[in-house]
């Protein structure tokens, strides 16, 4: 972290803070990357930049605990390869610094039941679970483990998708309760929604979004996925029975979403790029060309981090010394203010 401090003066700094987490569920896709991924490598140059593999929000849904600690260094060596910088930036497992899950406990206690029934992540995956399955009680305060994430950094400027706004409007409301209640200890967050990819959609079902966990592998575009496999399946992305290559997301999803992901991918507004296109056909073959173009060097760096594996773990390590000497002395401002005895 650029001028990582042993203790933090939340107020006066000469650079934003920026933090993100992605959870350690599954393969990262392409939605994870234009979403979020590809932005916290360009906050890295011009921010004091935080990331972290949010392995306690993973354990929210069941993980299978051979898999779990894999998958977790896995992630972070997608962070890796996708760009991030370990000498620019932070990069570190959430569970390896305890003060999230502490002052988790503070948020819980700021957050009321209310404003979380409203969350729509809960609504949605607890209601995918089938009747009668175990549904976590951390599925339903998971944005206050998120916002403690945030919080503990002093990040003003969080990139993600744009399905994480809702809960960035709760961190939001949480750190400007708890300053009110007890004092001004918090940075106030806010979300950084790319304007182009915020929500990439699955190519088979282009209303709902690309996720880690969705059933639909012909629909989501792995970032460690071989061009071959990208290629046919953006070739056999479900599109529409009329014939004009138009951006209108709600009567055109699929032909869309391929205007989003091409403009994504090369830096141009996707309802600019329609214009060029008298068929579906054509689009499709360029979506796929710029994609594999975009993965590339992501996939060749992955498979030199990957025959190295103790570098990234050496990396992880490293990152939590960095993130604990900023989160704890946030977490003790946090514990003085609700009057908290002192350890
Ligand atoms: P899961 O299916 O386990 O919920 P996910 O694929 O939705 O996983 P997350 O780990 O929840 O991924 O998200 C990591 C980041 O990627 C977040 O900032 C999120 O907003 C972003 N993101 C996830 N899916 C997409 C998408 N389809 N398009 C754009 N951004 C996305
Ligand atoms: N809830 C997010 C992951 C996440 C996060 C965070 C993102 C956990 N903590 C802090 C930004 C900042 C998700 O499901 N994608």
């Amino acid at each position: 972290m650029a001028g990582c401090r042993a203790s933090v003066d939340l107020y006066d700094r000469p650079v934003a803070r920026v933090f993100s987490g992605i959870q350690p569920t599954g393969d990262l896709h392409l939605g994870n990357y234009l979403g979020a991924l590809r932005q916290f490598t360009r906050d890295q140059h011009d921010h004091d930049a935080v990331f972290c593999i949010v392995d306690l929000h993973a354990l929210t849904v069941p993980q299978d605990p051979h898999e779990l600690g894999r998958r977790t260094l896995d992630t972070a060596r997608v962070h890796l390869a996708a760009g991030l910088d370990p000498s620019v930036c932070t990069l570190f497992v959430q569970s390896h610094v305890h003060e999230h899950a502490e002052l988790s406990w503070l948020m819980e206690c700021t957050a009321s039941v209310g404003e979380l029934r409203r969350m729509t992540q809960f609504k949605e995956k607890a209601d995918k679970a089938p009747e009668q399955e175990f549904v976590a009680a951390a599925l339903f305060t998971y944005p206050a483990l998120m916002a403690a994430d945030i919080l503990l950094y002093g990040a003003d400027r969080v990139p993600v998708g744009a399905d994480q706004r809702q809960h960035l409007e709760l961190a939001r409301d949480l750190a400007v309760r708890f300053n009110h209640r007890f004092g001004d200890t918090f940075v106030v967050p806010a979300a950084a929604v790319p304007t182009v990819g915020a929500r990439i959609m699955d190519l088979q079902r282009p209303t709902e979004k690309m996720s880690k966990s969705s059933v639909s592998p012909q629909g989501t575009v792995g970032l460690l996925e071989d061009p071959a496999s990208i290629t046919r399946k953006i070739r056999r992305a479900v599109t529409d029975t009329e014939v004009e290559v138009r951006y209108d997301p709600e009567a055109k999803p699929g032909v869309s979403n391929l205007l989003t992901i091409l403009g994504a991918a090369v830096g141009e507004d996707p309802a600019q790029l329609a214009r060029r296109y008298q068929q579906y056909g054509e689009l499709k073959v360029d979506c796929a060309e710029a994609v594999v173009a975009l993965l590339e060097p992501i996939q060749a760096r992955y498979a030199e981090l990957a025959a190295e594996p103790s570098r990234t773990a050496a990396i992880l390590a490293e990152g939590a010394a960095k993130a604990r000497a900023v989160a704890a002395p946030v977490l003790e401002q946090a514990r003085a203010a609700v009057g908290l005895l002192p350890r």
